[in-house]
């Protein structure tokens, strides 16, 4: 498998972004940072649909529709869920990752888990910053890497030969 360091290309490619309401404060900095990264990557305005949703719990539904309709080469799903007093956010961490986790599984498609999960709100404003870790574009950046990945994949396999050039043990290694 030959994986292009081009991946940053994604003219012509199409996201369906999920981003749910509530800490809107946070979300609303995960989703305008995420569009910029996609624009800033060749993304064209008119390839991104966006859908939000009331809360994170909501987030995996919505993204396996979209995926499931074909009108997409990669979901990313932003959120924030911060710990309180009582045990509801271990509740909405569980069900929205392995309900995304399972989306992409049975889809096949790319969903990008851009969910923050914090102890405190000053936690989730810090990974939201576009100035500091920028987790909405990362999840950007996450979606265009594995359209490229995924692609690169099945290219491979439609190829139908079985492997003469991979990209080696020595290169493997030297990667670790
Ligand atoms: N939803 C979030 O996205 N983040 C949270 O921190 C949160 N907390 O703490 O309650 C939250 N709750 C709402 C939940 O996601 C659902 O919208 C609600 O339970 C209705 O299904």
């Amino acid at each position: 498998m030959k994986t292009s360091k081009r991946f940053h290309r994604a003219a012509g490619l199409t996201f369906g972004v999920v981003a749910a309401k509530f800490n809107q404060s946070v979300t609303g900095k995960l989703l305008s940072s995420c569009l910029d990264g996609l624009t800033k990557h060749g993304v064209k305005d008119h390839h991104v649909e966006v859908v939000r949703v009331p809360g994170a719990f909501e987030i995996p539904l919505v993204a396996k529709t979209l995926a499931a309709s074909g009108r997409f080469d990669a979901v990313i799903c932003l959120g924030a869920v911060i710990r309180g007093d009582t045990p509801h956010f271990d509740y909405i961490c569980a069900e929205v990752s392995r309900g995304i986790g399972q989306a992409a599984l049975d889809t096949g498609v790319p969903i990008v888990f851009g969910v923050l999960t914090t102890e405190t709100v000053a936690q989730a404003v810090e990974r939201a910053d576009p100035t500091k870790f920028n987790r909405g574009g990362e999840a950007a950046k996450v979606a265009i890497e594995m359209v490229t990945v995924m692609r690169v994949i099945k290219a491979d396999k439609d190829t139908g030969s079985k492997l003469t050039s991979g990209n080696g043990l020595a290169r493997a290694k030297r990667k670790q």
